[in-house]
């Protein structure tokens, strides 16, 4: 904990010197950013003494909660060990096998390989390009578009940009990185047509895969890229006839298909992967974030049986790799954050307990005057807050009311974040009882609070 002298400094230099991620600097500087100082478990603290609920699990990571001695233990061990050494040139190390093959017993049976990279965006990269080369030893080079969807977030390095959908980080990096094309995503709330059934329009928004890859031609298409949830996009869950029939169109013109599973991987959705619950077959996984729960950094691709045996058909370099691919010291760390995973059922829990009180929670305030739809899918959720319920009319300004929103939240002690006006949370999967109710409480207060800020918005 810091001295209130001690924060106000620490506001100042971070202001002076550290530039943000994805914000807005100008207010950033004056309003200065909040100091958080630890963690423990479901909580984090700021530098006021203020606990907070950290319904964000860091940014969708912690899934084992904050500061576990375990993990710290099994980084100090391999620091004493051996800190680092590198994979790149006919060298491997005890850990990443060992992390290696337990990824591979965790992910669905045709993919048995990991390619490891230090966050989503580079993992998505490393697909992009393994995607690509696929083709060329394929002999069929022409296959370089990727279809992705159109709140699709899969990262911030150029090509994982360019595969992104969100127009607005597209405007920082003209020209974009070539060959991806865009199509609906699979949100009813967003763009569902009234009096159409969950069902008919999670067909329509899978077709829209097929419409795409006639446009472009099916000769040119490389892979269909996507999260199974969209998590950065407003947890956007696909209705269940979804991924059958985005699996049936992309066996049907042979294109591979690449699941980001940097928000969806290690039991959010109450399977290792999300994947499985969805009972599609990709042939590339991305996963970064929940991996290490967030202590280090760490991500990989887990690739397919098939692409493996494209690369071992060419005695050709793959010329592609990080410093860090491997790390040793992530991978120890990797390796007992998924023990803990499963010595404490994490996953299973998630089905048993976990997801279904997260929807309890937020189903209480489905009849709330600001709130359009509650949705969850295990440990993700999202709260739409509209002008009129009920005709989904969202606020002038998006973002502005979410806002307000987010802050109400963080001063009632919880954190989720706003993606304009949808509020979401990704809570860690260590919550109990106790959790559930403080973020019931936090959240019925803020609601309110909310409302009494837009009042005169509101539909009557
Ligand atoms: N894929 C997905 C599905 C992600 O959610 C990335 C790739 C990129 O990972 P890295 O490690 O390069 O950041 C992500 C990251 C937010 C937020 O505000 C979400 C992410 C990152 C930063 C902020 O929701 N997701």
């Amino acid at each position: 904990m810091t001295n209130q002298h001690q924060t106000t400094q620490l506001k100042e230099l971070d202001a002076l010197h550290h530039l943000h991620p994805f914000s807005d600097h100008t207010s950033l500087r004056a309003g200065g950013a909040r100091v958080i100082v630890r963690g423990d478990g479901p909580y984090v603290w700021d530098s006021e003494g203020n606990r907070i609920l950290d319904g964000m699990a860091g940014l969708w990571t912690a899934n084992i909660g904050h500061s576990r001695r375990e993990l710290a233990e099994a980084a100090y061990a391999q620091m004493l060990e051996l800190p680092f050494y590198n994979t790149f040139f006919r060298t491997t190390h005890p850990p990443v096998v060992a992390l290696s093959r337990k990824l591979a017993e965790l992910a669905p049976d045709n993919l048995n390989q990991v390619f490891f990279g230090s966050s989503g965006s580079e993992s998505n990269d490393t697909a992009i390009r393994l995607i690509r080369h696929y083709w060329v030893l394929k002999g069929e080079p022409k296959r370089r578009i990727i279809i992705s969807r159109k709140s699709a977030y899969h990262g911030s390095t150029i090509a994982a940009a360019s595969m992104s959908g969100m127009a607005h980080m597209h405007a920082h990096s003209y020209p974009l990185y070539e060959g991806f094309r865009h199509i609906m995503d699979p949100c009813w709330y967003g763009e569902g047509k009234d009096g159409e059934s969950l069902a008919d329009f999670g067909l329509r928004a899978a077709r829209a895969l097929e419409d795409e890859i006639l446009a472009v031609g099916p000769e040119n298409v490389a892979a269909f890229a996507a999260e199974p949830v969209q998590g950065a996009g407003g947890v956007k869950i696909p209705p269940e006839t979804y991924w059958p029939e985005v699996q049936r169109i992309v066996d049907k013109y042979g294109i591979l298909l690449l699941a980001d599973e940097v928000i969806t991987g290690f039991g959010r959705i109450g399977t290792w992967f999300a994947s499985q619950h969805y009972g599609i077959r990709p042939h590339i996984i991305t996963f970064a974030k929940a991996v290490t729960s967030g202590y280090i950094p760490l991500s990989g691709v887990i690739v397919d049986d098939e692409i493996v045996a494209a690369l071992l058909a060419h005695d050709d370099d793959f010329h592609h790799g990080y410093t860090f691919s491997g790390h040793p010291v992530a991978c120890a760390v990797a390796l007992k954050n998924l023990e803990i995973m499963e010595e404490e059922r994490l996953v299973p829990r998630v089905n048993e307990f976990t997801g279904p009180a997260l929807a309890e929670v937020l189903a209480k305030f489905k009849d709330h005057p600001l709130v359009g739809e509650v949705r969850s899918i295990g440990l993700l959720g999202a709260i739409e807050l509209v002008a009129d319920k009920r005709t989904r009319r969202r606020f002038a300004d998006p973002g502005r009311v979410g806002l307000i929103c987010r802050d109400h939240f963080f001063r009632e002690g919880f954190v989720m974040r706003a993606v304009f006006d949808t509020m979401v949370t990704s809570p860690p999967l260590i919550w109990t009882q106790e959790q559930f109710d403080e973020a019931e409480a936090a959240i019925g207060r803020a609601l309110d609070l909310t409302l009494s800020d837009v009042a005169g918005e509101i539909a009557a």
